[in-house]
């Protein structure tokens, strides 16, 4: 067969193709009395599930979250895509639901109605914060900021939404030196305390993490809940940020969970390669982070 011939096939493959998606339309369309712009505000709703939209949901949910500063007609505007270094810096933003305004309406999620989660791109700066909303939906909150690029991630859920976790740049002024990239690391030491890590990350599949919390060599076994655990981790991917949700085997009100010195984790990574991750922790009222560098596998190895 010539090149020629194969092409006019692949045309007519592809007028196929849409001549169908066209047919489809029209024959779907008139059926359909809303409007294209109810849809648009119905995104949110459940009885949005019977329409097309839905099906561009479903491929989305196999993405991570965090890699797109907007989903399902929400989007994370930062006031000022800039900001200085300093301890103690405001960041002001709003989450533009899709009738186009700050949205002002939020469900409570690990007790707070938004989770701020700072991290400079070359991941030697991490924070997890919980701004303030005035009546406008409009969200300050307070970073200690170094110079560099950082990556935002918002954690919501609009009320009658789907959760999310938009992500958003800021870029620090200053004088920005990279740290390299770490080799993997599974002992973390912050203000007298060693969190160690066992558990490997296998791609696909969940896998038990447990962080284990010492102080002088002492096991803690009086960890304080912290936002409904007794630790919160992050995992976010190197090379794009991806933001993973790692939830933690029970809760300190389920009569069973120890408080500590072992918090375990399911912790599922949607491929291979390096995952830095961040292990929230409260002792004697002062909250903490742990950082470990691990490298997942894919499930054959
Ligand atoms: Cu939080």
């Amino acid at each position: 067969m010539s090149v020629g011939i194969r092409l006019l096939g692949f045309l007519a493959i592809l007028l196929a193709v849409f001549g169908g998606a066209v047919g489809v339309g029209r024959a779907v369309g008139p059926v359909d009395t809303e409007a294209p712009e109810e849809h648009a505000m119905d995104a949110g709703h459940d009885d949005a599930s019977a329409t097309g939209h839905d099906s561009g949901s479903a491929a989305d949910a196999h993405l991570p979250q965090g890699l797109m500063v907007s989903q399902d007609g929400y989007t994370f505007e930062l006031t000022t895509p800039t900001a200085s270094a300093g301890a103690a810096k405001s960041v002001e933003f709003t989450i533009v639901g899709p009738d186009g305004e700050p949205v002002t309406e939020f469900d409570v999620e690990h007790e707070k109605r938004l989770h701020l989660i700072a991290v400079r791109r070359d991941f030697s700066g991490f924070q997890h914060v919980h701004p303030e909303m005035d009546e406008h939906g409009t969200w300050t909150g307070t970073l200690s900021l170094t110079p560099g690029q950082w990556r935002l991630f918002a954690d919501f859920k609009a009320a009658g939404a789907q959760a999310l976790t938009l992500g958003n740049e800021l870029a620090v002024r200053g004088d920005y030196r990279p740290v390299a990239a770490a080799s993997d690391t599974r002992t973390a030491t912050v203000d007298g305390y060693t969190v160690t890590l066992e558990g490997d990350l296998t791609a696909g599949e969940s896998a038990d993490l447990t962080l284990s919390v010492t102080r002088d060599g002492v096991p803690v076994t009086d960890l304080e809940p912290y936002l409904g655990a007794y630790a919160h981790l992050v995992a976010l991917r190197a090379g794009d940020l991806a933001y993973l949700h790692v939830h933690p085997h029970g809760t300190p009100d389920d009569g069973t969970t120890e408080p500590g010195p072992d918090v375990v984790f399911a912790a599922e990574v949607p491929s291979p390669g390096r995952y830095h991750l961040y292990l929230d922790f409260k002792h004697d009222g002062v909250v903490r982070t742990a950082a470990f560098t691990v490298t997942g596998s894919n499930h054959d190895h």
